[in-house]
């Protein structure tokens, strides 16, 4: 038996669609500009989002560095939540790469509010820099796939244009946010100067994320990209998977919410482990399993045991996400595994 992949959304394999779209697709290098498929591609995500152009990039990391290289210059102060991805996640790249420091904000659930924005706004002076960005992670991994709300975003936006601070939104999962909240995409990406989304998480795609924002910030995103060594050439067979995702893959989301509610309901009643449901917004679950008594990888590895894998994200904190590639008969089958780990925590310690 197959096991139940629940460590993330970017375990999902390709579809037959995407395979067949893959194998089919019409190439040519993209360093050049002259590959049909990417530029497809791109033209359709700018299309999504409302954005005038979009830039194919290997990953959401690439996607959110190039955004602060293109945004900030070194010495500038990035505003975020201190959970969040391009901090916490990305190897440093913020002041490595940028030469930016992290202005972290703290939160109970990750969503940034104007009035702890405004806290760490500083102007340039004789003494610093000051604020270069502005980022939102939307939905919020770390908060658990959190969505912003929609009036916490035009505020956000209204008091930064206002401030003349750039915004950059970090939308790994933003088409969960937008399925969360019932909203187009374009509504959200209208509160960002620029969005990096991505067709490898929960949407099914093999590789890639696309950023998004003005004709001009994508002109020099696209430099910075070949100086990442992100120029990727005949790149058309990823994109062609990508252009399958953003048609498809949507529609399998409002699934893979009602499965994470699922599956928070139902761990809530398991002795030792605690989470609220009313948490779970999107498609990723934080638990707490302190009240078993084991360790993280005493845990995951009873569960790998019985064919469940889930990730140890922090000490006593594990997560959980659902995507297209499992269902409620998988979700059912790892809640019956976690539910005997609790039982007997001691044959797995
Ligand atoms: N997140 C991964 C891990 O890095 C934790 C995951 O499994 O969730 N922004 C957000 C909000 C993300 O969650 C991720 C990936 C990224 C950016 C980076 O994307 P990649 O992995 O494509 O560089």
């Amino acid at each position: 038996m197959t096991s139940v992949d629940l460590r993330s959304d970017t375990v999902t394999r390709p579809t037959e669609a995407m395979r067949q779209a893959m194998y089919g697709a019409d190439v040519g290098d993209d360093v050049f500009g002259e590959d049909p498929t990417v530029n497809a591609l791109e033209r359709r995500a700018a299309e999504l989002v409302g954005k005038e152009a979009a830039l194919f990039v290997p990953s959401g990391t690439m996607g959110n560095q190039i955004a602060v290289a293109v945004h900030t210059s070194p010495g500038h102060e990035v505003i975020c939540e201190e959970h969040s991805h391009v901090v916490l996640y990305e190897m440093g790249m913020l002041a490595r790469f940028s030469g930016c420091l992290a202005r972290t904000v703290a939160t109970s659930n990750g969503i940034l509010d104007w009035p702890a924005i405004r806290s760490r706004v500083r102007a340039a002076s004789n003494h610093f820099r000051g604020t270069g960005l502005i980022t939102l992670e939307n939905t919020h991994n770390y908060a658990g796939g959190r969505a912003y709300p929609m009036e916490t975003l035009r505020r956000i936006q209204a008091e930064s244009s206002a401030a003349g601070l750039p915004v950059h939104m970090d939308g790994a999962r933003v088409f969960h946010a937008a399925a969360a909240l019932r909203v187009e995409l374009r509504e959200i990406a209208a509160n960002a100067d620029s969005l990096t989304f991505c067709i490898s998480k929960g949407l099914g795609a093999p590789v890639g994320s696309l950023l998004t924002g003005s004709r001009d910030f994508i002109k020099e995103a696209r430099l910075v990209r070949k100086a990442l060594g992100g120029g990727m050439r005949q790149a058309g067979v990823l994109a062609a998977a990508g252009l399958v995702a953003l048609e498809q893959s949507p529609a399998n989301i409002p699934a893979a919410h009602a499965d994470a509610k699922f599956l928070a309901t139902s761990l809530a009643g398991l002795p030792g482990i605690s989470v609220n449901p009313d948490d779970v917004e999107t498609n990723i679950i934080f638990f707490d399993i302190s009240g078993t008594g084991l360790t993280n990888a005493e845990f995951t590895g009873a569960l790998r045991k019985a064919g469940v894998l889930a990730l140890g994200l922090a000490p006593g904190r594990i997560r959980i996400v659902t995507h297209q590639d499992v269902d409620r008969a998988c979700c059912e089958r790892a809640v019956e595994v976690i539910a005997g780990v609790c039982a007997a925590p001691a044959n797995a310690s």
